[in-house]
């Protein structure tokens, strides 16, 4: 058990038995004290002070629950209640989480460990969590009515079992689940082996962030919570890009991410520059005849996946959700396509009858990330972040996989952008260009950058204006 030892020694834990000696007979009769978190800032991995030994997770934006150990139990106190979520940075919204952030922190323990948590409601409603995923006694698994009644306004419920197989897990009410999830109330849970597995590899880094998404309307702080699917944020950890922090890793490193889903639809996770296996499920470890390389996983609802890589290529790579609209926020919808539409007279004549009017996207949509329009307050431009070349163009389920030789093991802080070596960046031609000669046919006076006759516009472009929501046609 030479790894046991060495992890014991990196993590500077002299024995491992650093119990919570100095709290009191009378104190361990009581509930233990719960841990609130402020902010939404990714927190360092909570290395074991007391239990089995394990190499922490990083959430991603988010923290892991401390616990106390009670004659051989761990002990965990949840708080469900009303949060204020930053989801980026000038956007709050007005959740519900656990213990002051939506999601609610990370729950790690080790396979074996009996587990003692202590659910407080400070809602105004009916709640109860259900452990997603757990082998464990049918009455705490948490459906209200079905396996327990809810846990009223103001009351305390306790849960307890071992913690039997090892993989990760989720946790969420199972109580007026629409709304609840809508309002953002789920969380992580990590059961670590309590020895070296056979489908389970040592890591160097560990990430782990739950998909989720809401409907904000801009200006607004709370969820609508009748959307079934037509969601403006689409977030990891209830945060948008670029209000997403950046996956920091160092070169070389053995990486793994889980990523659960509890959206109202699939997320094609994908990564750039790397190939990943996918190594678990919410079912456990898979096995290895299984595996094959990926560069993009399809999470379905109500699944995790856990992907593994060795990150040996440096840089700074983009690491999203493949489903575009996934990658903007609010405003995102119900505006009609105007490429290829000249607005350039019409534009004009609208603006006398309003003044404010802005044509949107006639070249594209890309103008809106570097358009400086009033917004809203309390409202997560659609397409933003900035990059050492200019706007990402990104919201939404967009981070980055930040590799880097000279990341030192355990430092999960930003290495700032990547500096390409020389001669390894895309660039401009500056020579000529050649006419094609299909255009060249097609068109007896082809001016600069224009199409082929055929696929030109008509001279009399007629335009209906479309009510958002409206599902009529551009008219004829
Ligand atoms: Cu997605």
């Amino acid at each position: 058990m030479s790894s046991r030892r060495d992890f014991l020694r990196s993590a500077g834990i002299a024995g491992g038995a650093v119990a919570a000696a100095s709290v009191s007979r009378v104190a361990m009769a009581a509930l233990p004290e719960p841990v609130m978190q402020m902010k939404p800032d990714t927190m360092p991995p909570l290395v074991p002070q007391s239990g089995r030994p394990y190499n922490p997770v990083v959430t991603l934006n988010g923290w892991t629950l401390p616990w106390r150990m009670n004659q051989g139990v761990k002990e965990f106190h949840l708080v469900a209640e009303p949060v204020v979520r930053e989801m980026c940075e000038g956007f709050k919204a007005h959740l519900w989480g656990y213990n002051g952030q939506s999601p609610g922190p990370t729950i790690e323990v080790v396979e074996g460990d009996r587990v003692r948590i202590f659910v407080t409601n400070k809602l105004g409603e009916l709640t109860s969590i259900h452990w997603h995923g757990q082998r464990l006694p049918n009455g705490m698994d948490g459906v209200t009515g079905l396996n327990q009644p809810g846990i009223a306004p103001g009351k305390t419920f306790v849960y307890e079992f071992v913690a039997r197989r090892p993989g990760t897990f989720m946790y969420h009410p199972h109580a007026d689940e629409m709304v609840q999830m809508a309002m953002g109330m789920m969380g992580f849970w990590i059961t670590h082996p309590k020895d070296k597995h056979p489908l389970i590899d040592p890591v160097d880094r560990d990430f782990v962030f739950l998909l989720n998404a809401y409907d904000v309307d801009p200006g607004a702080y709370t969820p609508k919570i009748m959307t079934m699917l037509d969601f403006n944020l689409w977030s990891w950890n209830s945060r948008i890009f670029p209000g997403i922090d950046s996956l920091n890793v160092r070169l070389n490193d053995k990486v793994r991410i889980r990523i659960g889903n509890l959206t109202m639809t699939n997320h094609p996770i994908h990564l750039h520059g790397h190939e990943f296996l996918v190594t678990g499920t919410d079912g456990g470890p898979t096995p290895k005849s299984s595996r094959q390389y990926e560069v993009t996983t399809d999470v379905a609802v109500g699944q995790m996946r856990q992907i593994d890589f060795v990150a040996d290529e440096p840089g700074d790579w983009a690491f999203h959700c493949h489903k575009s609209h996934h990658t903007m926020n609010a405003m995102g919808h119900d505006v009609p396509t105007m490429i290829g539409v000249d607005h350039r007279g019409i534009a004009k004549q609208i603006t006398k009858l309003i003044p404010d009017y802005m044509v949107m996207g006639e070249r594209g949509m890309k103008d809106m990330t570097e358009m400086d329009m009033p917004l809203p307050d309390n409202t997560a431009a659609m397409m933003t972040g900035k990059g050492p070349f200019g706007s990402v163009g990104m919201g939404g389920m967009f981070s980055m996989v930040k590799v880097r030789k000279d990341q030192k093991p355990g430092d999960y802080s930003d290495p700032g952008w990547y500096k390409h070596p020389a001669g390894e960046v895309a660039y401009e031609w500056t020579g000529s260009l050649p006419d094609p000669a299909r255009f060249k046919a097609e068109t007896s006076a082809p001016k600069q950058g224009s199409m082929p006759v055929e696929h030109m516009p008509a001279k009399q472009v007629e335009v209906q204006i479309r009510k958002p929501k409206s599902h009529t046609g551009m008219g004829h």
